[in-house]
């Protein structure tokens, strides 16, 4: 363990010091990390963004582009060989198709160099030629963020906090009582711990759909490759400090450590630990839909998510950072396009109030951070239609819905935001089971079929912002 961290620690010094060396000739690049958790809107939005940058006639809130500094923006090879490409293409084709479709979900990290090549700005404007910098775009789960939480933690507290947190979701219950059940003390037998690992896996999808957000470990959601390994073949079981040695306990502790080991810390080391800007991703109207516990699930998790961010807070990171930081934060609220603008504002309030409590705690060691709502391609229009006597503003869209609507126009109030998000956030912080006053639905509308003048990227909400917070003040 000791000779393992020195020697990262080594590695990554060489790594460092090369890269100073180099880095004072090489142009300068930005390394933007894209998470948030599954279905939060990743890959949407980086395949927008990138159009976006490509075609900027949308985009009048990047400072360098209202300026006129962006001379070109182009794609680049990868630079990192041991990383898959983002597929941009692919996604854009999808998006932007005759009938438009959204993509796939990911299962592993991907990244894409995007190049722009600027006038430079203020005095030295009239003296030096165009300079180039790169943005270098990473996509990874923020599911895997959660496991840093499993980095300082032994495998019979870990074991404790899933086991008491399994009861209170759907189809944890069970799972639950048959894992505190279990005799731990028995010799180790694989398929005995296959089936326990595949009942645990089950009730963390289970959770997941139902709108819960720590299901950690988080490669047992996503396992990619790695899937059926032993590293990746455990479960919690109730802590027990008399599990003789080879016992189903013992090998499952075994089985936790190796993955802290080999999974969780390679990937901070090797992804995490690089990133420049960060923009966080969060479906809050999904998880508002989903309702009160939901909503206080995603805070809660949000809070663990966060402390990825403050290094000085955990030990481990602290090491594999070494000083660097993440030096701006963007927490985006998704799919602001299933609103009316005029309660976006709501939107972005809900977003800041739901990683308060974290941002209190610490002030993310000077990370600058800011809440927004966005939609990355907006896929409706706004309209007002009489209602009861009244108006009422809607969006409108195509339904993705059930086969039998697919395709139809549809007409959406997806219920008021409340001007003071603790009138969200506090009944689903007392565990109140459904919503009192509204019910905040969602509809899923397919993307807009698109039909885009030269120059413009596809249509979006506060792209440029969320993009001249990320990056603006480097180009
Ligand atoms: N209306 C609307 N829907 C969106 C937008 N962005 C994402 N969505 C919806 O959210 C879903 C998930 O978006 P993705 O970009 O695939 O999410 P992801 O974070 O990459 O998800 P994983 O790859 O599964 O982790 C899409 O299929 C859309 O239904 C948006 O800007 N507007
Ligand atoms: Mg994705």
């Amino acid at each position: 363990m000791v000779i393992g961290t020195i020697a990262d620690t080594l590695t990554r010094g060489v790594e460092s010091v090369t890269g100073t060396v180099s880095g004072a000739f090489a142009e300068p690049t930005v390394r933007l990390g894209v998470t948030g958790l599954s279905g939060a809107g990743k890959t949407v939005f980086i395949t927008a963004l990138v159009a976006n940058l490509l075609d900027r006639g949308r985009m009048p809130q990047l400072v360098a582009q209202a300026e006129g500094r962006i001379l070109s923006a182009y794609l680049q090879p990868q630079p990192d060989d041991t990383i898959p490409r983002f597929d941009y293409e692919t996604h854009l084709s999808q998006l932007t198709a005759d009938s438009p479709r959204w993509p796939d979900g990911t299962r592993a990290v991907s990244q894409l160099r995007l190049s722009l090549r600027l006038r430079p700005a203020g005095l030295l404007a009239g003296l030096q030629g165009p300079r180039t910098v790169h943005l270098d775009i990473v996509d990874y789960p923020g599911e895997w963020l959660l496991d840093l939480g499993l980095m300082d933690k032994t495998y019979a507290q870990w074991s404790e906090r899933m086991l008491a947190r399994l009861p209170h979701r759907p189809g944890g219950a069970t799972v639950a009582e048959a894992l505190r059940a279990e005799n731990a003390h028995a010799p180790f037998d694989e398929s005995r711990a296959r089936i326990l690992a595949q009942h645990y896996t089950a009730a963390l999808h289970e959770a997941r759909r139902a709108g819960f957000s720590d299901c950690s470990p988080g490669r047992f959601l996503l396992p990619g490759e790695m899937e059926g390994s032993p590293a990746l073949t455990f479960a919690p079981l109730p802590p027990d400090a008399d599990a003789p040695r080879k016992s189903l306990w013992r090998e499952m502790e075994r089985r936790f450590e190796a993955y802290k080991r080999r999974i969780v810390k390679p990937f901070f080391r090797d992804h995490f630990a690089r990133i420049d800007r960060q923009v966080v991703l969060v479906d809050a109207l999904g998880a508002i839909h989903a309702g009160p516990q939901a909503l206080e699930d995603l805070r809660a998790t949000m809070a663990d998510i966060l402390t990825a961010f403050r290094p000085g807070a955990n030990a481990f990171l602290s090491q594999i950072f070494r000083g660097k930081r993440v030096e701006r934060i963007l927490f985006a609220a998704t799919k602001a396009d299933h609103l009316h603008h005029s309660q976006h504002a709501r939107l972005s309030a809900i977003m800041e109030a739901l990683i308060r409590d974290a941002r209190d705690r610490a002030r993310f060691s000077g990370a600058e951070t800011q809440a927004m709502a966005i939609a990355s391609l907006r896929a409706t229009t706004e309209a007002t239609l009489p209602h009861k006597g009244d108006v009422l503003d809607v969006v409108q869209g195509t339904l993705l819905e059930a086969d039998n609507t697919r395709g139809k126009q549809a007409a959406f109030h997806p219920g008021a935001l409340p001007d003071d998000p603790a009138r969200l956030l506090g009944p689903a912080r007392e565990g109140a089971d459904a919503w009192l006053d509204e019910d905040y639905a969602i509809m899923r509308f397919a993307p807009a079929r698109l039909t885009l003048k030269p120059g413009e990227g596809p249509p979006h909400i506060r792209l440029d912002r969320a993009a001249q917070f990320l990056f603006g003040d480097r180009l």
